[in-house]
């Protein structure tokens, strides 16, 4: 069984992404993938809050085909910070878009650096997946399942999404985003019965797996006696039910691969 890493959050972090990947064996000090036939997904999120998201495409897109070449490969699912960005690169200022990408931490010298490459790269991530007993989705929330119900269905109805041009539509997908905290017990993360974990349930019973795996909502959030630079593994919660990976790397978190156990 080849190694499955999964990666959270990038948002702009350039060069904590190299060193989390070079410290994994997944690339080297040029940069050229050294993984074999390892597996990399990333939760989405490569961009905004931090100055270098489009080199952390563009350097995830090269490896993707040196990784594919030989027998790895690597994955990325679609953040909400991607559709912001697809958002303000489509509509421009029409719908206020632009200003609502901005204000949520948009990168003018992404938006001026991004190709046709890059952002048809992001058009075609899907929403969701399925990696053996693991659920992936980006946000730990439940909008997904308004979408579809199957993973195919979600991702379907995003890939078409990306093709309309409806300003409204695009304004509920974005406000979809801003939902977090579905499957964690807010006020009572201790209690016998938790309200969040019967909502992880409620989700892998639609779309399958055993456990959920997101990002999205960093780890310190729900922890908050952490320090963000302490953040260094997943954080398992909703009675091991779900799995944040997203390790602020924006707010400081030195970031981390998840490996998947048994791989
Ligand atoms: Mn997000």
């Amino acid at each position: 069984m080849p190694p499955i890493f999964i990666c959270g959050d990038v948002h702009g972090q350039y060069d904590k992404l190299v060193r989390v990947l070079r410290e994994n064996g997944l690339i080297r000090e040029t940069l050229a993938w050294t993984g074999a036939d390892a597996q990399l997904w990333f939760m989405g999120d490569f961009v905004d809050r931090g100055e270098d998201g489009i080199p952390a495409v563009d350097l995830v897109m090269r490896l993707q085909r040196e990784a594919e070449a030989q027998g790895g490969g690597i994955h990325a699912l679609m953040g909400n910070h991607e559709l912001l960005f697809l958002s303000a690169y489509q509509f421009g200022r029409r719908g206020g878009f632009r200003q609502a990408w901005l204000r949520n931490g948009g990168e003018e010298d992404d938006m001026a650096r991004a190709t046709i490459h890059h952002i048809s790269w992001m058009q075609a991530l899907p929403a969701m997946a399925r990696l053996g007993d693991k659920l992936l989705m980006h946000a730990d929330a439940l909008f997904y399942a308004s979408y579809g119900r199957t993973v195919e269905q979600v991702n379907a109805a995003f890939t078409r999404m990306m093709f309309d041009e409806t300003i409204g539509v695009w304004e509920t997908m974005l406000d979809n985003f801003s939902e977090r905290f579905a499957f964690y017990d807010r006020h009572s993360p201790s209690r016998a019965y938790s309200e969040g974990a019967t909502r992880a349930q409620h989700m892998l019973n639609l779309f399958g797996g055993k456990q959920i795996v997101h990002g999205h909502t960093p780890i310190v959030y729900m922890k908050e006696e952490l320090p963000p630079q302490m953040v260094r593994a997943p954080l398992v919660y909703a009675n091991d039910s779900c799995i944040n990976v997203d390790g602020g790397m924006f707010m400081g978190g030195p970031g981390f691969l998840y490996r998947l156990p048994g791989t």
